[in-house]
């Protein structure tokens, strides 16, 4: 197998799963870089795999290096992983998340439509879109109903990526992921920033954890997992959408207690509740059905919460320095 691939957010948490993901697999793989001055390679060197992708300048926002990326890589599978992704930020910069976030997706389809319609597709949807969730276990059949311009933004990126396929026929699908988490996560996502805090607390670095809303649901799953459920999308002979998730969810409080339990601390003694952290609207509660995909896809989630908090705090232990637990 020769196949090439296209990565936007390569740089990023899930970018730098699936290019390990695809490398392994034998794929060329080429991925979007938007050039910022800071280290944003990091992940991919974690991964081992810096040296073995070919990086494209490039900006979502700009359409011309979007073609001359497809142009440059001949890929058949194009995986649009890139946006502004912090949910908070998206409140203080709603204009840019709107012209990256969603924007930025139609100019990818834009582009692979131009450049190769036969190319195959995948949207980097999210449970974000569920927001004030109209079910108490969301699927691929939930409305949607956004609680931040995060949310709006990927929901026109998700309808665009229908829009495509049902305008055009291309093979694009979308993945509605649930959170997703790992070693690689950025630090201002809730469990890094706990895992962070807690090696830095055992190490006595630190002394307090200030978050917000620690009754907030989540379900939680690790992203090497979920870059499996993107690759098998494309796969399939017929487009379509899959909700990814483990089918559990856990508050903010319960992950922080399993993340401090872990290094043998009580996370009672060390969170501390900040207003600064509370959002203009909170998504309470996501628990995501993911049944489609495992009969379509024959897809299943392998890590549990604790695995998965634990995998987290013994990588930032490792990388300050000390022994993991
Ligand atoms: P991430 O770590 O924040 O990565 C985002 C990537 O987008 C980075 O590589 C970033 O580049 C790039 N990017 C930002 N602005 C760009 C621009 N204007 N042009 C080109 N690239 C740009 O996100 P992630 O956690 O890997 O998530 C991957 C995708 O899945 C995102 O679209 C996210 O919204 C979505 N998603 C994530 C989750 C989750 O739980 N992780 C769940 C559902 C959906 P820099 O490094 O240079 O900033
Ligand atoms: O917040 C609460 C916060 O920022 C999770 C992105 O990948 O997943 C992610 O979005 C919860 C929220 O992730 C703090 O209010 C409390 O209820 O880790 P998060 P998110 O907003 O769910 C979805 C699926 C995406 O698509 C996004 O791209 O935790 N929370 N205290 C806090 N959150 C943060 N960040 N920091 C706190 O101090």
């Amino acid at each position: 197998m020769n196949k090439n691939a296209l990565i936007t957010g390569i740089t990023g948490q899930d970018g730098a799963y699936l290019a390990k993901l695809l490398l392994d697999k034998g794929y060329t793989v080429y991925g979007l870089m938007a050039r910022r001055g800071s280290d944003g390679l990091w992940r991919l060197r974690e991964l081992g795999v810096e040296n073995e992708v070919s990086l494209i300048d490039g900006d979502l926002m700009d359409v011309t290096s979007l073609i001359r990326a497809m142009e440059t890589s001949k890929a058949s599978e194009v995986y649009n992983l890139g946006a502004q992704s912090f949910v908070g930020t998206s409140w203080t910069q709603p204009v840019l998340t709107a012209q990256v976030t969603g924007v930025g997706a139609v100019n990818v389809l834009e582009a692979v439509r131009i450049v190769n319609p036969e190319a195959r597709f995948y949207q980097a949807s999210t449970s974000e879109m569920f927001g004030l969730i109209q079910a108490e276990r969301q699927d691929e059949s939930t409305p949607f109903y956004p609680r931040s311009p995060y949310g709006v933004a990927k929901l026109m990126a998700h309808w665009a990526t229908v829009n495509y396929r049902e305008s055009f026929g291309l093979h694009a699908s979308s993945g509605i992921l649930f959170n997703h988490e790992s070693p690689l996560r950025g630090p201002e996502f809730v469990t890094r920033k706990v895992a962070l805090a807690v090696a830095r607390i055992k190490l006595g670095l630190q002394k307090e954890l200030r978050l917000g809303n620690i009754d907030a649901k989540r379900d939680w799953g690790f992203a090497g997992d979920y870059v499996e459920a993107m690759w098998a999308m494309l796969q399939q002979e017929q487009a379509d959408d899959y909700v990814i998730a483990t089918g559990v969810t856990t508050t903010v409080r319960d992950m922080c207690e399993i993340a401090f339990s872990h290094v043998g601390l009580n996370y009672k003694d060390h969170v501390v509740i900040d207003p600064e952290f509370f959002r203009p609207a909170e998504v309470d509660v996501l628990l995501g059905n993911p049944g489609k995909a495992e009969r379509k896809l024959g897809w299943k989630p392998h890590t549990s919460l604790n695995e998965l908090i634990a995998m987290m705090v013994d990588a930032d232990m490792r990388r300050l320095g000390g022994a993991p637990e």
